[in-house]
């Protein structure tokens, strides 16, 4: 029945949010990572994107703005050499839509 169809709301996935990580969500590596990668639900407008790396202390680590890859669905952060430890991602963006979205996660560089 066309009429009910219609009534469905449209998914929670019509915006950016983070479908994956890595370092992942909550991991914790071996080595410290490169690069840091976010892949999002949606392809997003770099220019209008933020992340913030925090070291363990929760000082902010100094990082080039992200590069879009995959025509704007990932976001790539080259990395200075990270100490072991627990860092937070704070992430903001913009997608294509214009819909803000944002989030933050940890990840963890073993010892
Ligand atoms: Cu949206």
């Amino acid at each position: 029945m066309a009429a009910l169809l219609c009534a469905i709301p449209p998914p929670v996935w019509a915006h950016a949010f983070l479908a994956k990580a890595s370092p992942p969500v909550g991991s914790q590596v071996a080595a410290a990572p490169p690069e840091l990668t976010l892949r999002f639900t949606q392809a997003v407008e770099p220019l209008f994107c933020t992340v913030q790396l925090l070291d363990p202390s929760g000082a902010a680590v100094n990082t080039p703005a992200p590069r879009a890859a995959e025509e704007g669905q990932v976001l790539a952060i080259a990395l200075p050499k990270l100490r072991p430890g627990t860092y937070t991602v704070v992430w903001h963006v913009t997608s294509v839509d214009t819909h803000k979205t944002e989030g933050q996660y940890q990840f963890t560089i073993a010892p």
